[in-house]
């Protein structure tokens, strides 16, 4: 049984110990990395050793502010932390050895699955950048420096599309606000992060747009990705980072599906965002996924087509 810790018990739960290993999910986002890029400094800040396991799908746009927290190869830590990670499955390779040993599992996912020894688990919050920052608020002799507010707001606006996301409440608001107020670079990071598009990404964008399905009175659009598409445009996972989006994006649409090819045809990665009375989060635990209500996710071992099919029967239930 794993243990609820409040923000201010897990304040009190880091202070008392050291030597700290924080572990990201597969497939790292802006809120993974950003949680783990800010909790890392913070506490190095405080005067703890600190550092973040190795992820080999870190992707350029985020690397900057990751770098400087990797592990050594020989680093043995006394504490493995993990962030935004709902369950071990969702844990890289590399991290698979540590899954037994979680001593802390920061998270806002309320399918999260208790695996670690203590949770501090708030699922009324937009992304763990905000559990984060409840934490180290409740750290009294603490205040947030400038590295620390900008690496939260990258996790706190990407997992809210730029606060734009059904997500966001007044607590990812208010938050980011004083974010701003520690020396976020809203400036920059707004335009590095929603305002810019690589060429490729625009490229692959278009074969989505071009490629989308309705269904249900154009309440559900389905946009499927090939590997080939991906060779064609020469789309990187940085191009991609946001594309489960682009379905909801059509006017009248409810639900927006992305089903993607990984490694070959028969492994895919469904994507669902739902607005209500829709749920993301019921849709994609029929695929053995899950997540939120408004975004949720399931690796499927089945071709496109069959997924699809899949879905459709799904959705015919729920319309
Ligand atoms: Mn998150």
């Amino acid at each position: 049984m794993s243990k609820l810790l409040t923000a201010l018990e897990t304040a009190e739960w880091l202070k008392e110990r050291d030597s700290f290993l924080l572990i990201t999910h597969r497939r790292p986002d802006g809120d993974t990395l950003g949680s783990a890029g800010a909790l890392t400094q913070a506490l190095r800040e405080y005067g703890k050793t600190v550092y973040v396991l190795f992820n080999k799908e870190i992707t350029p746009r985020y690397s900057k502010y990751i770098d400087d927290c990797i592990a050594p190869d020989d680093f043995i830590p006394d504490n493995v932390i993990t962030v935004d990670i709902a369950s071990v499955d969702l844990f890289p390779d590399n991290a698979k050895s540590y899954a037994n040993n979680i001593s802390l599992c920061i998270d806002h996912h309320g399918s999260n699955t208790m695996f670690a020894s203590n949770t501090c688990l708030n699922q009324e919050r937009a992304s763990c950048g905000e559990v984060i920052y409840d934490i180290l608020t409740e750290i009294l002799d603490y205040t947030i420096s400038p590295v620390v507010a900008e690496r939260l707001y990258v996790a706190l606006s990407t997992d809210t599309g730029c606060f734009m996301f059904g997500n966001t409440t007044s607590n990812t608001l208010r938050v980011a606000s004083l974010l701003v107020d520690a020396g976020a670079p809203i400036k920059t990071l707004n335009k590095e992060l929603f305002r810019t598009k690589a060429r490729s990404c625009i490229k692959l964008e278009g074969l989505l747009n071009t490629g989308l399905e309705f269904y249900f009175d154009g309440k559900v659009a389905i946009s499927s990705i090939t590997k080939a598409m991906i060779e064609t445009t020469k789309a990187t996972e940085d191009d991609m980072d946001n594309i489960a989006a682009l379905p909801g994006a059509v006017e009248g649409v409810y639900i927006g599906i992305t089903i993607r090819e990984m490694t070959s045809p028969e492994d895919c990665k469904i994507s669902v965002r739902a607005s209500a009375p829709y749920d993301a989060n019921e849709i994609c635990s029929k695929f053995g996924g899950g997540g939120h209500k408004t975004a949720a996710g399931a690796t499927v071992q089945k071709t496109v087509s069959k997924i699809k099919e899949d879905l459709l029967k799904v959705l015919e239930d729920m319309f």
